[in-house]
């Protein structure tokens, strides 16, 4: 079993285009699954958990209406016990560094006193309720569990509720620990659009909540889509990449394992190395080769790396920022001798991982940063999940009597040039005439 993966050399002529084909991130959406979805939303709205009833039984084959939508508390902290306790450490470890790290990322309320005594400020305010999207199957992750709760948490939400779909209403032990671990308060069984609806509008059992997260199929990302608006939602994740700029002073056996890491995600994730020499280029390949067999994934690893994977040779430092710009990674590694430097010249990427050691396996679970990253070139205008994604922020504005004149006088100008008459009175009455 070998790949042999696509080649692309910056100098060549073709190399725009083709560098275009390999990242292919204007998907054209599915056929029929907006109508579909659509449907699903607009029955459980109106008829709350009954639909949801119908839905879990026909997509789960679960019935939840005999065993109950909600799993029970004590269900939830028997999870603990049932993990090995190797597990439960390490999660715990986990939880413990996502939570100092993010503790760095709360924002603070602020107020200015001007000389006139007029106060403006800004309050942050946690949201109150948030749901959780936690997808069933292959990608039920306790550590995406980990890496959305804990946030959320931080950032001060009340009550953080979690919601996935369930093959006989049994869930993972590892993913209902990761939960109680990092704070989730309420954990239901129920998927696909049908829970982002539930969230959304709210059924008897599920109380509707202000913001919807956490990573989806098809479905559940169009939901999010149609529902964001009443609710507020998280970025829209593609699949999962990885950048890794390499020079000879890594072994190519790590950068091939990182290549590999991200493959064994999924067949539609990506995987490239960038690098300004050929020979690292044919090493690394050479350990592709050597090691695929030895993986228990390997057919995802192959099917991705021959689909989406790339070993691309820049003929130039600057090419090869200008590169790694244009890709604007969710994950970039950077293992080269001026790796600090790079990280300086490069913009664009979700997170960077810097020198040899910084394998992103060790950012996936418990380094401290987000792993729920802007894909798909997004980087290039968003950020990693965090606290702030939790808070939103209120204006405050105190105006003193005497703050009221001088700001006044020109409201009511403008207002008047707007020809809003009565915004400019409203001022005009806060204005003190002359010789008051
Ligand atoms: N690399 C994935 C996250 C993950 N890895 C979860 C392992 N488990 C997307 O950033
Ligand atoms: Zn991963």
């Amino acid at each position: 079993m070998h790949v042999s993966m696509k080649k692309l050399y910056t100098e060549s002529a073709q190399f725009d285009n083709q560098l275009t084909e390999l990242l292919h991130r204007d998907q054209p959406s599915e056929n029929g699954v907006d109508e579909l979805v659509a449907e699903v939303v607009a029955t459980v709205r109106h008829r709350g958990d009954a639909a949801l009833y119908i839905y879990t039984k026909k997509f789960d084959g679960f019935d939840a209406e005999a065993r109950g939508l909600e799993v029970p508390q004590f269900r939830l902290h028997q999870a603990l016990d049932a993990i090995p306790s190797k597990q439960r450490e390490s999660l715990e470890y986990a939880v413990a560094r996502v939570r100092a790290y993010h503790e760095h990322q709360q924002q603070e309320s602020w107020q200015i006193a001007e000389s006139d005594g007029t106060i403006l400020g800004q309050k942050v305010t946690p949201m109150q309720r948030v749901g959780l999207y936690v997808p069933g199957g292959k990608a039920t992750y306790p550590s995406s569990v980990i890496m959305n709760a804990v946030p959320a948490k931080v950032a001060g939400v009340k009550e953080l509720i979690m919601v996935s779909p369930t093959p006989n209403g049994e869930f993972n032990d590892m993913v209902l620990a990761a939960a109680v671990l990092s704070g989730v308060d309420r954990v239901f069984r129920v998927g696909g659009a049908q829970a982002i609806a539930a969230l959304a509008y709210g059924t008897e059992t599920i109380p509707a909540v202000d913001k919807i997260t956490g990573p989806g199929n098809i479905y559940v990302a169009t939901a999010k889509k149609q529902v964001f608006g009443k609710v507020g939602i998280d970025m829209i994740a593609g699949p999962s990449e990885v950048l890794v700029i390499a020079d000879d002073s890594v072994d190519p056996d790590w950068v091939a394992m990182d290549l590999f890491a991200q493959a064994e995600h999924d067949e539609i994730a990506q995987s490239i190395l960038l690098t300004m020499d050929d020979v690292v280029a044919e090493r690394v390949q050479q350990s592709i080769n050597r090691l695929l067999p030895t993986m228990e994934r390997a057919d995802i690893i192959q099917q991705s790396l021959k689909n989406n994977g790339a070993l691309i040779i820049a003929d130039s430092r600057d090419a090869l920022v200008s590169v790694a710009d244009q890709i604007a990674a969710e994950h970039l590694e950077i293992f080269t001798q001026d790796a600090e430097q790079l990280a300086q010249d490069i913009s664009h990427a979700g997170a960077i991982f810097i020198g040899p050691y910084s394998a992103e396996s060790l950012g996936d679970y418990c380094a401290g940063p987000n792993h729920v990253l802007p894909t798909a070139g997004t980087a290039r205008f968003s950020s990693p999940l965090g606290v702030y994604d939790f808070q939103k922020r209120t204006s405050i504005i105190q105006v003193s009597q005497a703050g009221a004149q001088s700001i006044g006088q020109h409201a009511s100008v403008l207002a008047r040039g707007e020809s809003l008459t009565a915004h400019a009175r409203s001022a005009e009455y806060r204005l003190q005439s002359e010789g008051d």
